[in-house]
């Protein structure tokens, strides 16, 4: 594969040749996904392309201060499906295949534009559009974009260092994972310099919870399971019970922070039970387990200390005691 600087000038010559561009990210858009597509947007805007950036579902209220929250559009296949089937260019952020575009990855398929696909999240193979800027050592996809914007000479303006930040402070579990490291830092230091107030994010971002997913959270700390001495820990969460508390917005990642901040826990593994009856798998690891590894072996995917998979409904409880078995081996040969 050539240097991520030689695609970059053919995404900007596709930028440059493309009349309608549309920017879009995986579903159940995380801060990267959204920080990614929100900065590229705002680039596209501010060089003079007609971009338009969509999203499968609304914003989560988490991120509600973006500027983003303004310039996007929630996918419509009565509104939208002739503008992606006409679109010249179609890019996809933080995703590595096309079946985490949920209901834009038909109308990706159908469409005539051509695919650009940015992305950090380790891929087997060449990616899957027609141009994939992949780089698997970037602490964020917001990352690989803020590179492309310097690389063509951009300006960085508020809006895109908001939107960077986004990305980076939630892919690092704002800067806690064993992903951020310097390069990361001296890069938040210049974008605080746009005048982002830092707190403020941290406290829509991270302390936002309902008072029914607080209970949830509390009742997910009282029955978890410990194995391995502590080392393994995972919980899993039964739709009824989100139905009795009233839980309406249901988000895994507090839960996760929550059981991985035991002092001997080296794994955590998450369930939850769909309405569909498939079961949602989210796991964790301090970044010496490869959970992408465990993902992938369960049809999923994502990075070494963050993956995730959906359980399909037929086998969904066999493959859950499997998954656990897996790990278990896992953390007692580690
Ligand atoms: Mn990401």
């Amino acid at each position: 594969m050539e240097a991520l600087s030689e695609r970059f000038d053919q995404f900007q010559e596709l930028l440059l040749s493309a009349d309608s561009i549309v920017v879009t990210g995986h579903e159940n858009a995380d801060g990267d996904a959204v920080g990614a597509v929100a900065a590229l947007r705002r680039h596209l805007e501010l060089t003079g392309r007609h971009v338009t950036a969509m999203l499968t579902a609304p914003l989560s209220p988490r991120y509600g201060f973006m500027e983003f929250g303004r310039n996007y559009e929630v996918y419509d296949p009565d509104q939208h499906a002739e503008l992606v089937q006409s679109a010249d260019l179609f890019v996809m952020c933080d995703l590595s295949s096309m079946g985490r575009l949920g209901a834009l990855e038909k109308p990706a398929q159908a469409s005539r534009a051509k695919t650009v696909c940015i992305d950090h999240h380790p891929c087997e193979g060449e990616g899957p559009a027609d141009l994939n800027l992949l780089d698997a050592s970037a602490t964020a996809t917001g990352r690989l974009v803020y590179d492309f914007i310097k690389h063509v000479g951009g300006k960085i303006d508020r809006e895109i260092a908001e939107s960077v930040f986004v990305s980076l402070s939630t892919d690092t579990g704002w800067f806690r994972y064993p992903n951020t490291n310097g390069e990361v830092m001296d890069l938040v230091a210049d974008l605080s310099a746009h005048r982002l107030d830092l707190p403020a994010m941290y406290r829509s971002i991270y302390q936002s919870n309902s008072g029914p997913m607080l209970r949830l959270i509390g009742h997910v700390a009282r029955s978890m399971n410990e194995e391995c001495g502590g080392k393994l820990v995972w919980s899993f969460v039964r739709r009824q019970f989100l139905d009795d508390l009233g839980v309406t917005r249901y988000e895994a990642d507090p839960i996760l922070d929550l059981l991985r901040s035991g002092e001997n826990v080296s794994v955590v593994a998450l369930f939850t039970e769909l309405e569909d009856g498939r079961i949602s798998v989210s796991l964790r690891s301090r970044g010496d387990l490869d959970m992408n590894g465990v993902a992938r072996q369960f049809g999923g995917g994502g990075h070494v200390y963050a993956a995730g998979t959906t359980l399909s409904k037929d086998d969904a409880e066999e493959s859950r005691r499997s998954l656990i078995s897996t790990l278990r081996r896992m953390v007692e040969k580690s």
